[in-house]
């Protein structure tokens, strides 16, 4: 049986969480709407932005901050379109070919997606490994959002090699102690901007 997902929510914002996505792949529109809109008010309280994952009606329902689409999601110049050239939209880039895609022009970020192999996203093209990330981060000056296995363990060498940001889905919702366990991210992510 799974904790409440706003008891997690909240831990995780009292321990620093200064972005959160919402990925609901199997919710109905209006469920969705209900809990994004629940998520925005508690994320509004710590001053955090709440990014829609793969749903513009739902990122346009609730006035998300921004929205983020995979390479199989609807096309980040569709959902410009439809959100407007303000909404910040994220793009998950699979594999360094995506890179050359006009949609990547367009995106606000980049999600890397995945750094390492989850069994939480177990159908994933490939993944970027340290290596990968290392190239990603020569080649763009937009944020890069590293994704997949992330823990305390490895989020200091993901930051050092180029991350900007570190998305992270088990390690927090699984930990006993969310809100202890992003406070760990974060010393983890300042010893990694000092190997920089
Ligand atoms: N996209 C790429 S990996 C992933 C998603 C949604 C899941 C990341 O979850 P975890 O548990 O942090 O590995
Ligand atoms: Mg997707």
């Amino acid at each position: 049986m799974g904790r409440d997902f706003f008891w997690v929510l909240e831990e995780a914002l009292k321990g620093g969480v200064q972005l959160v996505q919402l990925r609901e792949k199997y919710l109905s529109k209006d469920l969705f709407v209900e809990k994004a809109l629940r998520a925005k008010e508690l994320c509004e309280t710590y001053g955090v932005p709440l990014i829609i994952n793969d749903a513009v009606d739902v990122a346009h329902a609730v006035g998300a901050f921004g929205l983020h689409v995979g390479q199989q999601d609807l096309p980040l110049l569709l959902a410009k379109e439809q959100l407007g050239r303000s909404t910040p939209i994220g793009l998950s880039l699979d594999h360094r070919g995506n890179l050359s895609d006009p949609s990547a022009a367009e995106a606000w970020y980049f999600g890397v997606s995945p750094i390492f192999p989850t069994p939480t996203k177990p159908d994933t093209y490939g993944s970027w490994g340290l290596d990968g990330l290392r190239w990603l981060r020569e080649k763009t000056d937009k944020p890069l959002v590293a994704i997949g296995n992330i823990n305390t363990g490895n989020a200091s060498d993901v930051i050092a090699q180029g991350a900007d940001c570190l998305a992270i889905v088990s390690a927090i919702c699984g930990a006993a102690n969310p809100g202890i366990t992003a406070e760990r991210f974060l010393r983890e992510i300042e010893n990694g901007l000092t190997c920089r």
